[in-house]
Parts: C-alpha cells; structure tokens; sequence
C-alpha cells in the first residue's frame, strides 16, 4: 500500500518513521510519500490561502495549490480522503475498508479548511473521495488526524503487525466489543490482588471471567 500525505507542514510526518509503520516501510509492506503543498504554490509568495468568498473569519486553502498537489500524486487506484471536522467520523469499519485500498492519498487542510471545488472536481472526475474526521473536539488541522488514520489502517495490512492473532481479539475488532483488563506479575501490588481466576489455570472460568469483565468495563465507560 503507498500512502500520501500533503501538508504546508511535512515535518508532521518524521513519526511515521518509528515503530511497527518504519519497520513496515523498511520491509517495503508500505509506502509512504510526504508532499509538501506550498512547493505547489502558484505565486512568488508562495501563498496557500486566501480570503472566504462570502465573508466570515479565518482563511480558505486555494483550490489551484491544492489541484496541482494532488494532481503530482493521483491515479486511477488512488483515494483521495480529505481531513475536516465536517467529515464523516472515522472507526475500525472505516480502518478495515481502507485497509484494501492500494493507494490512500490524504490532504491535510488547515484554517478553515479547503475550497470544496477540490473535493467536487476529483469526485466529478470519477476519483474515490471522502471527507474523514476522527471525533468530535477540535483540531489544528488534518495531519495529526491523518497519521491516526495511518496507524489504525496500516496495522490492519499482512506483515506489518508482528502478531497478527492480535487484531481479532482487541477492542473495536467488532462494534461495541471492548476488551477485558489486561494483568501480570506481581499478583498483588499495592494491596491490589489480581483476580483469583487468571492465576486458577481453569481456562473454562478464565475466558467466563474475561467476557464479563469486557462487557462490564464496555459499560462504565459509556
Ligand atoms: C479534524 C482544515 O483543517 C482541519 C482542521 C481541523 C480538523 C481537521 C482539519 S480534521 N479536525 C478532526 O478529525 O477532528
């Protein structure tokens, strides 16, 4: 899988050099390309924004930059998914659709976010586009949200985790499926004892207790 990211700020990106997604890299399982939009500018300012038509507060990015940006990067297998607080929320369902996508390209906005003719022309054009979001609080822009999204789908791609049985049992592999709490030595700590039943070696009780314990702790977390 290759992923692109355009940002005014590449530097976002150096994280994607550690851990399990640089190891992926190094085994060329991913791709990673790391586009920085103002080379794209189109005047000697090299400005990216500019005013909203209409009116109102903050700045709007310049659909031509943007154009050019993508244009360097798309293809026929490409997605193009574009990081905004409108989009629509990003989940696992969404991390396991992504997962199969060959080519995701994300286009990480700033101020106000990008002129909307950006996401009309690639979708006009018969390019796969989504507006994504990762939750409801607010953000400086779409590059830190576009490194989540990163992560959760690349974990999800053959050879990337080093042990794959672990995407089946953990939290979100299925809706509303939260994991049980997790424990190891000491037993006690703290004057805390660690439940009788995961040191009984009675794997009947052990996966009795670890469904309800998920459950409950699904629970007090809502
Ligand atoms: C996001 C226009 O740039 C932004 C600004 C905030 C923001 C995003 C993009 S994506 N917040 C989120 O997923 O919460």
């Amino acid at each position: 899988m290759k992923l692109d990211f355009i940002s005014i700020f590449p530097e976002f990106f150096e994280p994607l050099k550690l851990s399990l997604i640089g190891k992926a890299r190094d085994k060329s399982i991913i791709e990673i390309g790391v586009h920085d939009l103002r080379d794209q500018a189109i005047n000697v300012h090299r400005q990216v924004d500019d005013t909203p038509y209409g009116g109102g507060a903050g700045m709007v990015m310049m659909p031509e930059v943007w154009g050019k940006a993508i244009d360097k990067v798309i293809t026929q297998e490409s997605e193009l998914i574009i990081l905004t607080p409108a989009g629509q929320l990003f989940n696992q369902r969404m991390a396991e659709e992504l997962s199969n996508s060959a080519h995701l390209i994300f286009a990480c906005g700033r101020y106000e976010g990008i002129d909307d003719r950006v996401r009309q022309y690639y979708l006009n054009e018969g390019f796969k586009v989504r507006e994504v979001s990762i939750g409801d609080y607010v953000l400086n822009g779409g590059e830190v949200a576009a490194i989540v999204i990163a992560e959760a789908v690349s974990r999800l791609i053959p050879g990337v985790l080093g042990n794959p049985e672990s995407i089946v049992d953990e939290s979100h592999s299925e809706d509303g499926y939260i994991e049980y709490p997790a424990f190891t030595k000491p037993a006690e700590w703290r004057g805390i004892k660690v439940p009788d039943v995961l040191l009984s070696g009675n794997h009947a009780e052990i996966a009795k207790w670890r469904k309800s314990a998920g459950e409950s702790r699904a629970n007090h977390n809502q």
